[in-house]
């Protein structure tokens, strides 16, 4: 039996997990989770925009490894996009910028002027996302902090830093920068290049189940974790380690949803599709775990009912499911994947706003704005799992929901009917998982990507839920929005 920690902080929480792997003797093996600590992950919003609490993380994640009490390693994964930089003493410069503030405004057009939009898809297969890590560093250009900066380092890679005192760039979270080329897993340079982007600011890049050090001293005792506990470099990305652990069969045709913050819908490839059509489609090539591609869409998810929930004064959220659940279904959706949703504040006003203007009944209670929501989601779920089956030519027989939103029965019964595929829910900690059966296999204790998936499915509870209802009520809804 081997205990392993999983950091996994994500958009609206972080939390360390540890996972317990043994291998029983006919080679099977067990895997069971427990949450050592869970904390609110919250944007701070300061005159100056938008920013993590990098410092409340980092000590979040000093708690609960200290909670997680010994173990045999460490991973961290995260969400994408975001970066800390350093000076050159290796102390960080500044409050991290979150990817929703606002500087990224109108940077995409100036950046596109030096290399079309068709050139940088090409090279790097990223859909347009006004937070991609690029359009971040155009945007941070001039600042102080960007010119006294020696090192910038991914949140997953600068809480291993300051962990171990070791400096890296984690692959499958590099691929979200839009610096990497998807076929060759290696930075894009003429890319980099082309738009003065100097790579050097950047650490070698690791890989997943690489080492990435041991705890320092100081961590040691802070955790009160005894020895040389080593950290070991995961999928950071937390969409990569989600995916890693979705408990698909081997050989089955399956399509994903991570729903968390956000919706991430799609498949998982061999090789990147970088068409036009695809990138019209706006579809993203990151990179997944053993030479896999993430060819997804990112779609609004649970964070428009997050924020709703922020503005009715954070309600309970079973009971307010549960009367969603009795709203009658698509009165009204909006397009969850609009970038107008991007931004926090307001949301209740927002979603009533974008019915009105599509000419739909605009809904009031919080039970009715919730349900919009949720038809929304699962209507946004639809449209990704079927454009992506055709853009990369790879038809599904199933849909597997993982993340947080794989505990909201009615979203997956809703995205079940929608996409009129079976929905299979589970685990909602899904890249936890796979952070922990990374580390598992850098000890030699678990092998391929498939036997990691059959561990998943044959431990984790999950639930099946068939297609119901009447696919051609989905049908006009889409049509109620414009941007189909
Ligand atoms: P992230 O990693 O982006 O912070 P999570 O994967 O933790 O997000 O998912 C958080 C979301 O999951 C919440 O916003 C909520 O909508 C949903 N969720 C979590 N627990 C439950 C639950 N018991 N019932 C319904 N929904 C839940
Ligand atoms: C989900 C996620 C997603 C990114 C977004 C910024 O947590 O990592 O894959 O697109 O955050």
């Amino acid at each position: 039996m081997r205990s392993y920690a999983a950091v996994d902080l994500g958009a609206s929480s972080g939390r360390v997990i540890v996972g317990r792997v043994a291998t029983g003797r006919a080679g099977d093996a067990s895997l069971d989770l427990t949450e050592a600590h869970r904390f609110p992950n919250r944007p701070v919003r300061l005159a100056e925009g938008l920013r993590w609490d990098a410092l409340g993380l980092y000590a979040g994640v000093v708690a609960g490894l200290r909670a997680a009490g010994p173990v045999d390693s460490i991973g961290i994964d995260s969400w994408a996009v975001d970066y800390g930089l350093l000076d050159a003493d290796g102390a960080l410069l500044g409050n991290p910028v979150h990817y929703r503030d606002g500087r990224t405004e109108g940077v995409a057009a100036r950046v596109w002027e030096r290399m079309p939009a068709a050139e940088l898809y090409a090279a790097t297969g990223l859909q347009y996302a006004p937070f991609n890590t690029l359009y971040q560093l155009v945007a941070a250009r001039g600042t102080v902090p960007f010119t006294a900066a020696r090192r910038l380092l991914l949140i997953p890679d600068l809480i291993a830093y300051w962990l171990t005192g070791r400096q890296g760039t984690e692959l499958t979270n590099a691929s979200t920068t839009q610096l990497i080329d998807p076929r060759t897993g290696d930075w894009a340079r003429d890319v980099a290049g082309r738009l003065g982007i100097d790579l050097s600011l950047f650490a070698p890049l690791r890989r997943p189940g690489d080492p990435a050090g041991t705890l320092l001293p100081h961590v040691r005792e802070e955790t009160g974790l005894a020895g040389p506990v080593p950290v070991t470099t995961v999928g950071s990305h937390d969409t990569a380690s989600a995916v890693a652990a979705v408990p698909a069969a081997d050989g089955e045709r399956f399509a994903y949803i991570c729903t968390g913050t956000w919706s991430l819908a799609g498949l998982e490839l061999d090789a990147p599709v970088l068409t036009e059509a695809s990138r019209a489609a706006n579809f993203t090539n990151e990179l997944g775990l053993d030479g896999t591609v993430r060819y997804l869409r990112n779609i609004m998810g649970l964070w428009l009912l997050q924020e709703c929930l922020r503005d009715w004064g954070s309600p309970d959220l079973a009971p307010l499911l549960r009367e969603a659940a009795g709203v009658p279904p698509l009165r009204s959706v909006v397009d969850a994947g609009d970038p107008g949703f991007l931004a926090p504040g307001r949301m209740p006003r927002r979603v009533a706003d974008a019915c009105r203007a599509t000419g739909q009944p605009v809904p009031s209670t919080p039970a009715e704005v919730t349900r919009c929501i949720l038809d929304s989601l699962a209507l946004a779920h639809r449209r990704a799992v079927e454009d992506a089956q055709r853009l990369a030519d790879h038809p599904v027989d199933a849909v597997h929901v993982v993340g947080g939103g794989a505990r909201n029965a009615l979203l997956c019964r809703l995205t079940a009917d929608a996409c009129g595929l079976p929905v299979v829910a589970g685990p909602a900690e899904a890249a936890a998982l796979g952070n922990v059966l990374v580390q598992a296999r850098a000890g030699g204790l678990v092998g391929d990507l498939a036997s990691m998936r059959r561990l998943v499915a044959g431990t984790q509870p999950l639930k099946r839920y068939e297609p119901t209802g009447d696919r051609a009520a989905w049908d006009a809804a889409a049509c109620r929005i414009t941007r189909r």
